[in-house]
């Protein structure tokens, strides 16, 4: 991707007096689109055949170059050998006609892979669904969080540790060096204002005498910290709605279906009921991706044929979660890129529907980014907002890419709350996101305290 470079004022015209706004950040187009694919959508990871979880050979992504073997998914988990599907309107204007649903003796799981015609008239779901028990999880081994994250998060330190340490090590701190950090941390996606707030600090008292390459990184920590913090916020479940809903959004391939079965997986743990809605319905690959998520973490799926109409799904999934007591439903759409207006038109439709049953859901409606796009994070975040009205924002992939900063110059453009960071592809592989954590693996600081 064509990177591209934000004008900004430089160091020594601010020293004149110069106040800069942020200037706006030209959005450079999203890379390669996936052959094949559906036509508005985004690249996905390449595709992998597997047909036994157990079995499956692991599958490496670009975006996971530091990932262990026993980390990585299995292919059904990865969105990567994902169809699209023929015949569909990409507008969303002409939905096909939903398939009969067909309950299971599990009482919830649709198979769309049945016809329905080879099965007598579908019956309500009963009204109390168990969820299936939790198989085990592997946890990864011996690697607590810090660990994955600075592990993960390596390309976008050590790209920024080699400016700073090639820039101060044995260098009085003047104006060139000034300017050659701040155009560093632009480079490295931070963002006008931060970065110039991080040259400010560091200058500050220092002008003419040397700083050491870990003095800069500590003011470098400290300055990101103060940025990220006050969007570093818990997913809180508010246990008075019963689903509380969470509508997961996204462009193609971004990580919406992993970190639903990541997202599953965790509350599971914290002893709440689940049910995830297959929402993309554009693929059959995709409900099929969602329902092997369903069956690892134990979470019914309510899921339809493809083609069928999302909006109808959601509105049933919540029927079926409400008459069941669930404590948390997960709703799935289809990826869409931001600048598609019949698609974003639907998720609208997704967002008036569901709140036709509960005008206070969704109550969390989360954009899951993937920090490989850069700056194109940000056109993401301004119309996914307008479209579904979007409360909380997920990163993904930071353990494939050296753009982490993105996350920086998004907390500070939009002040959206950043719940949950990935930094690969295995269940445990996403966490609550932490201001001091994040920065200083940004900074490539070594503990976390
Ligand atoms: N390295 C890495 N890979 C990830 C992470 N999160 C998701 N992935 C991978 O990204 C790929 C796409 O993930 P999906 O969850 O299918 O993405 P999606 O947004 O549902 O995609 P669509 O349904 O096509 O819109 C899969 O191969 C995932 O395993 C992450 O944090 N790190
Ligand atoms: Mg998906």
């Amino acid at each position: 991707m064509a990177e591209t470079k934000p004008d900004k004022p430089g160091f020594l015209s601010r020293l004149f007096g110069r106040k800069a706004e942020a200037p706006v950040v030209p959005e450079p187009a999203p890379e390669t689109p996936r052959a094949g694919g559906h036509p508005d959508t985004m690249p996905s990871p390449p595709a992998n055949a597997a047909d036994d979880l157990t079995a499956a050979p692991p599958t490496v992504t670009t975006a996971s170059p530091d990932t262990t073997e026993e980390d990585k998914t299995p292919p059904e988990l990865a969105g990567a050998d994902l169809q699209p599907v023929e015949g569909l309107d990409p507008e969303g204007t002409n939905p096909q006609e939903p398939l009969p649903r067909i309950v299971t003796e599990a009482g919830l799981e649709l198979r769309p892979d049945i016809a329905a015609a080879d099965l007598p008239a579908p019956e309500p779901a009963p009204a109390e669904i168990l969820p299936s028990p939790a198989p085990e999880i592997k946890p990864s081994p011996a690697r607590g969080w810090w660990q994955r994250l600075t592990e993960g998060m390596r390309r976008t330190s050590s790209s920024l540790s080699d400016s700073v340490t090639g820039l101060f090590t044995k260098r009085k701190l003047d104006d060139a060096t000034l300017e050659e950090l701040e155009d560093a941390l632009v480079q490295a996606d931070l963002g006008v204002p931060t970065a110039m707030r991080i040259t400010e600090a560091i200058a500050s008292g220092r002008y003419n005498k040397e700083i050491s390459p870990q003095e800069v990184k500590t003011i470098l920590a400290g300055e990101v910290e103060k940025t990220l913090q006050p969007v570093a916020q818990a997913l809180t479940i508010d246990r008075t709605k019963k689903p509380f809903v969470i509508l997961m959004v996204g462009v193609n391939g971004a990580g919406k279906t992993t970190t639903i079965g990541k997202l599953s997986q965790k509350f599971r743990q914290q002893g709440l009921t689940v049910m995830l809605a297959a929402g993309d319905t554009f693929r059959a690959a995709a409900i099929e991706q969602l329902k092997i998520w369903g069956e690892r973490v134990g979470a019914p799926v309510l899921a339809r044929g493809q083609g069928a109409d999302a909006a109808g799904l959601a509105y049933d999934a919540l029927q079926e979660a409400k008459a069941n007591g669930t404590d948390v439903l997960l709703i799935d759409t289809a990826g869409r890129l931001q600048n598609k207006v019949g698609l974003m038109a639907e998720l609208e439709k997704i967002v008036r529907v569901v709140k036709k049953f509960d005008p206070s859901a969704p109550h969390a409606t989360l954009l899951v980014l993937d920090a490989t796009v850069g700056q194109n994070a940000m056109s993401q975040v301004e119309l996914f907002q307008k479209a579904a009205g979007v409360t909380g924002l997920v990163m993904t992939k930071l353990d494939g890419t050296a753009r982490g900063g993105i996350l920086v110059a998004l907390a500070e453009k939009f002040r959206l709350p950043v719940h949950f960071i990935g930094v690969g592809e295995g269940v445990e592989d996403l966490e609550p996101f932490t201001a001091r954590d994040f920065a200083k693996a940004i900074a490539g600081l070594e503990a976390t305290s």
